[in-house]
C-alpha cells in the first residue's frame, strides 16, 4: 500500500503526540491531562475554550440557567457552531436560544454564549454522589461542516450554607460571610461564594440562609 504524502506527516506527529503524553503521564497525572487536551489527535477535533459561569453551583440554588462560552481556535469561527449539537459531558443539551455572540472576556476572541438548564446541571451532578467539591464539565459540539470540538472547565459545587465548600455547615461559613458583610462585586472583600441567593450582595439574607442549615454535613 501506497502512503500518502497527508499520513507521512501525520504519522509521526501522532507518534510524537502520544510518546510525549506517555512521559509527561509518568511524571505527572494532572499536567499530562492538560497537555493531553492541547495534542487532539484525532482528525476533524478541535480544542476549544469554555467558561461556565457561575463558577460555584449552589446545587439546591433556584437559578434558572447557566451559561456557557465558548470560544475556538484560530481559523475557526463559532458563528459556524450548530447549538443543537452541543451537549454536556454527552448528557445535557444547550438550550436553543437564547445565544449570543460577543467578547465577554475582552480578549479579542470572539465567543458563543449557550445556556443549560440549571437543574439539569445540579441533578447531574448529585447523581454522580457529589455534593461539594470540584466539577469537571466537558462540552462538545460540531460545527457545521462536521468539525468536532471540544472544551473542559472546572466548577465548584456546593450545597446550601455550605460557603466555603468543605462538606459541612459550621461557624466558618457564618465567619466567611461576615467577612464579606455588605459588599458587592468588585468590592474588595467581596467574595461569590458567600452570596447564599445569588443576589450580589451579601447581606443578612445570605447570614440567615447558611444559619437555616447550620449542623448539616454533605456527603
Ligand atoms: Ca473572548
Ligand atoms: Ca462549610
Ligand atoms: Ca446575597
Amino acid at each position: 500500500m501506497k502512503i500518502s504524502k497527508a499520513s507521512a506527516i501525520l504519522l509521526p506527529t501522532i507518534l510524537a503526540s502520544s510518546l510525549l503524553w506517555a512521559i509527561t503521564y509518568q511524571s505527572s497525572p494532572n499536567e499530562a491531562k492538560q497537555v493531553f487536551v492541547g495534542l487532539k489527535i484525532r482528525s476533524g477535533e478541535i480544542s476549544a475554550t469554555v467558561d461556565f459561569k457561575p463558577d460555584v453551583l449552589n446545587l439546591r440554588s433556584k437559578g434558572r440557567w447557566i451559561s456557557v462560552y465558548v470560544e475556538l481556535p484560530e481559523d475557526f469561527n463559532v458563528v459556524d457552531i450548530d447549538v443543537s449539537s452541543m451537549t454536556v459531558n454527552d448528557t445535557i443539551s444547550a438550550e436553543l436560544s437564547p445565544t449570543e455572540i460577543g467578547d465577554y472576556d475582552n480578549d479579542t476572541i470572539p465567543d458563543l454564549m449557550v445556556k443549560l438548564e440549571r437543574l439539569l446541571v445540579s441533578q447531574f451532578i448529585l447523581s454522580k454522589g457529589i455534593m461539594y467539591g470540584n466539577v469537571t464539565l466537558t462540552m462538545t459540539g460540531e460545527l457545521y461542516d462536521g468539525t468536532i470540538f471540544e472544551g473542559i472547565d472546572i466548577i465548584r459545587a456546593r450545597m446550601p450554607g455550605d460557603v466555603n465548600v468543605d462538606g459541612r455547615v459550621d461557624g466558618k461559613d457564618i465567619a466567611m460571610a461576615t467577612r464579606a458583610f455588605a459588599t458587592y462585586p468588585e468590592h474588595p472583600r467581596w467574595n461569590c461564594l458567600t452570596d447564599e441567593n445569588e443576589d450580589n450582595r451579601i447581606d443578612g439574607k445570605d447570614i440567615a440562609s447558611i444559619a437555616r442549615n447550620i449542623g448539616k454535613t454533605y456527603t
